[in-house]
């Protein structure tokens, strides 16, 4: 799916400004309100969450529909021309009307979708109502628990106060995942226009020959025209050009996309009146005995899981924000991280592109888990959403020379039902390669577990672990989590693939300090990952570490959060703490290739 851009064929409007917004119930919305301007409408701001633009509790834990509301006009001029409303995401369901006429709806609150809407258009003024569903469940990605609440008869006098009061209490989403349920538009809203006869989707795939580059480029269209294909450096010279809607070109001693030195080329496609240009990297990923390599050389992963979340916009998209966490990974002589727990913006994908940043690009699949009390993959009603969002977040991304590899989920149950989970994730490993032009290699993340009953994680591409070690085990005994660490990665150096940790970390406080380095303090997340980090050190097939997490980020509450997780590396307002420099010195000496062989 092409992101939406301005030029000389199309015409791009944004609609992103302070809209109308109402709460709405549990299990439904007022469908009158599709058709005239919102009463008693809160103001809302679109892009962002809209559970922390307010001060009111009932806000921030709503539990059900949300409707929003925005007016805009069209120029005459355009209404010639194909008119497409598009979202780039809306968390978690959207039914969407234009004056009144239902457009459709969209599941998955993380990826972009979009309506012709020519035929509900009017010349003047026109009522976009969009309501905007946030109920997790076992029917959702991400997984939200559902009341298994055993019902004893509120009139048994049996009944334990804390059941009765569960079938009593208001409605609620319970998250199977560890952060914050935000919900709303989170993403632009775009208006564009293109000509009747368009380019609707473009790919390339690079490889490099010699000092030469080779790109493969595969254009689909609708209506009648034909293709034309330049390819420009980052000069706007133009480097090569062919017609045809497939078709290979050679690029002269080509400069390659690198972690850290990125170069962008630009295809430049025209059909009939219609253009559309998109950038590319050459480079090459691929993997190769226990080495992950990139241009053909092994690549050390050193970076992070994750959040798209701050202050006031929840999980909206913040522009700002990501050029500055982008400054930070190199400030901290990181490379990559991965997009946990569901596909980031596609403004962050083209700023990663920009600055030679890696990116494990994963589905919003996480909370596949019901600790082993069930089978997740017979009572969770997910299979086909699965499929339908891995196949839209490759769709979305294909052409990113920053996404090196697929992640289809975090953390499932792989230990318990191992037939099961297997059954299930062998069918989306095969999705991803067939669908992916570029092939990249595929992953699942895997959660701390009985590593030897796990029959899936081991089937990977590339084995991705997130493991706990001296925090959610052997608490505070590092050289303990150091053992069993070892114990883990010598069953490993058997599998033949390459391994890196993709989450391990320890909650920490700011400001808490103690000469006995106790867990919670600044100390000890220091000395957990310099203990860690020394032992992933003597493993050659050991090619990454990702620490959990970028920064601090917002969950739900509860008896393990205070104020929520504090993982982070930096604080959610992004300030480093001691680690922080610990990891700065560390990183600066590891180079991005050719750390582990
Ligand atoms: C944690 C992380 C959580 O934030 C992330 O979204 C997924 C969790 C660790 C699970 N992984 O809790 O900080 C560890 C389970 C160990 C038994």
């Amino acid at each position: 799916m092409l992101y939406p851009k301005l030029n000389e064929a199309r015409t791009l409007m944004g609609l992103n400004d302070i809209w109308a917004f109402r709460t709405a119930g549990a299990e439904d919305y007022p469908h009158e309100w599709t058709a005239s301007p919102l009463e008693n409408a809160l103001t809302m701001a679109v892009p962002a969450s809209y559970n922390d633009q307010k001060d009111d509790v009932n806000l921030r834990s709503h539990y059900g529909w949300a409707v929003y509301q925005w007016r805009f006009s069209v120029p005459r001029s355009l209404l010639g021309e194909r008119i497409v409303l598009r979202f780039g995401a809306v968390t978690h369901t959207a039914d969407v009307y234009l004056n009144g006429r239902r457009l459709g709806s969209h599941r998955g609150g993380f990826l972009p979708f979009e309506f012709e809407v020519n035929d509900a258009l009017v010349c003047g003024e026109n009522l976009l109502t969009v309501a905007v569903d946030n109920r997790v469940n076992y029917a959702t990605l991400p997984v939200g628990n559902e009341s298994t609440v055993a019902f004893f008869g509120s009139d048994n006098p049996g009944i334990p106060s804390i059941e009765l009061a569960k079938t009593r209490c208001r409605p609620a989403n319970k998250p199977n995942f560890d952060f914050f349920n935000y919900a709303g538009i989170i993403r632009p809203v775009y208006l564009y226009t293109t000509p009747k006869d368009y380019i609707r989707d473009i790919s390339l795939v690079t490889a490099i020959d010699g000092a030469d580059g080779l790109v493969d480029w595969r254009v689909e269209t609708a209506g009648t025209g034909s293709v034309h294909v330049t390819v420009l450096d980052e000069g706007r010279n133009v480097v090569s050009e062919a017609d045809g809607p497939e078709g290979r070109c050679r690029i002269p001693d080509a400069v390659l996309w690198q972690p850290g030195k990125a170069y962008l080329y630009t295809a430049r496609v025209t059909f009939g009146e219609d253009v559309y240009e998109q950038t590319f990297g050459v480079r090459t990923v691929e993997v190769r005995g226990t080495q992950f390599l990139i241009n053909g050389q092994p690549f050390y992963f050193k970076g992070f899981g994750k959040h798209e979340d701050s202050a006031f916009h929840g999980r909206g998209t913040d522009s700002c924000l990501n050029v500055k966490d982008l400054s930070l990974i190199r400030w901290l002589g990181a490379n990559s991280f991965r997009t946990s727990h569901y596909p980031y913006a596609e403004e962050m994908y083209d700023l990663c592109d920009r600055e030679g940043i890696v990116v494990i690009d994963e589905t919003p699949a996480v909370g596949i888990n019901a600790g082993g009390s069930e089978n997740p993959y017979q009572v969770m009603r997910i299979h086909q959403h699965h499929r339908d969002v891995l196949r839209d977040m490759i769709e979305r991304d294909k052409n990113h020379p920053c996404v090196v590899m697929w992640s289809v989920a975090n953390e499932p149950d792989t230990e318990h039902f191992p037939q099961s989970a297997y059954d299930y994730f062998r069918p989306l490993y095969d999705q991803a390669h067939a669908q992916d032009p570029q092939n990249r290699p595929v992953t699942l993340v895997c959660c701390q577990n009985n590593y030897e009953k796990d029959i899936v994680t081991r089937t990977m591409d590339v084995v991705c672990l997130n493991r706990y070690y001296g925090w959610y085990n052997l608490c505070g005994d590092l050289d303990a989590a150091c053992d069993a660490l070892n114990t883990e990665l010598d069953f490993w150096a058997e599998q033949g693939k390459p391994v890196m940790f993709t989450e391990y970390g320890a909650d920490t406080y700011p400001g808490i300090h103690n000469t006995n380095g106790e867990m919670f303090s600044e100390e000890y997340q220091r000395d957990y990952y310099a203990r860690l980090n020394a032992e992933f050190d003597k493993r050659p097939f050991f090619i990454g570490e990702h620490i959990w997490n970028f920064a601090d980020f917002a969950t739900i509450q509860g008896p393990m959060r205070v104020d929520g997780n504090k993982k982070g590396l930096l604080t959610r307002d992004r300030r480093p703490k001691l680690a922080a420099h610990f990891f700065r010195q560390r990183w600066k000496e590891i180079p991005d290739f050719g750390y582990k062989g």
